[in-house]
């Protein structure tokens, strides 16, 4: 069980926060977000998580890419939501300082000392990102982003078996995009 209240705030606001931003596909932001949060509203569903726990799992959801990918900060969160979205939103944000090979351990290093609810995120993005790479990469790309997700996959598995799961399938079928 989730509130259908939270999921629709947390949508709208990020709705508003990326405006007319695309995927690499071409198609509105919202759906990346939307299938994020779909990967976890199943997985919350499938784990019969308390409520509370799926509230900020779907809410870090639709809102994990806005302090990364536009001008929302951590405050703005915080005040519109609270700590726990705040800091879960932060943890899955690349630090732009470090060396674009650093960001991602960076990044899983600050995810370890989140909740559960927070790694599952980092596990549907990348569920919903092992889609048949976008037609701009090159095969050193595809097989970075591979390695990478296997990387995720080994640190952040604890967090839900049904996302891991999932997520270990999405990396073996990923093999056919690389020549
Ligand atoms: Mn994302």
């Amino acid at each position: 069980m989730f509130s259908q209240e939270k999921y629709l705030k947390a949508l709208n606001f990020a709705a508003k926060a990326h405006k007319e931003q695309k995927t690499p596909y071409g198609l509105p932001y919202l759906t990346h977000l939307t299938s994020v949060a779909m990967e976890v509203i199943h997985a919350c569903e499938e784990s019969k998580l308390e409520i509370e726990k799926s509230d900020l799992a779907i809410s870090v959801a639709l809102l994990h890419d806005t302090i990364e990918d536009t001008n929302i900060t951590y405050d703005d969160l915080y005040n519109e939501f609270d700590a726990k979205i705040a800091e879960g939103v932060e943890a899955l944000t690349k630090d732009f300082s470090l060396s674009k090979k650093d960001q991602m351990a960076d990044s899983i290093n600050r995810l370890m000392s989140q909740p559960y609810e927070v790694q599952m995120v980092k596990l549907a993005d990348r569920i919903t990102n092992l889609q048949k790479p976008p037609e701009s990469w090159d095969n050193l790309k595809i097989l970075n982003y591979h390695k990478e997700a296997k990387f995720i996959l080994s640190c952040l598995k604890n967090c839900n078996v049904y996302l891991s799961k999932r997520l270990e399938d999405k990396i073996n079928n990923y093999i056919v995009y690389i020549n």
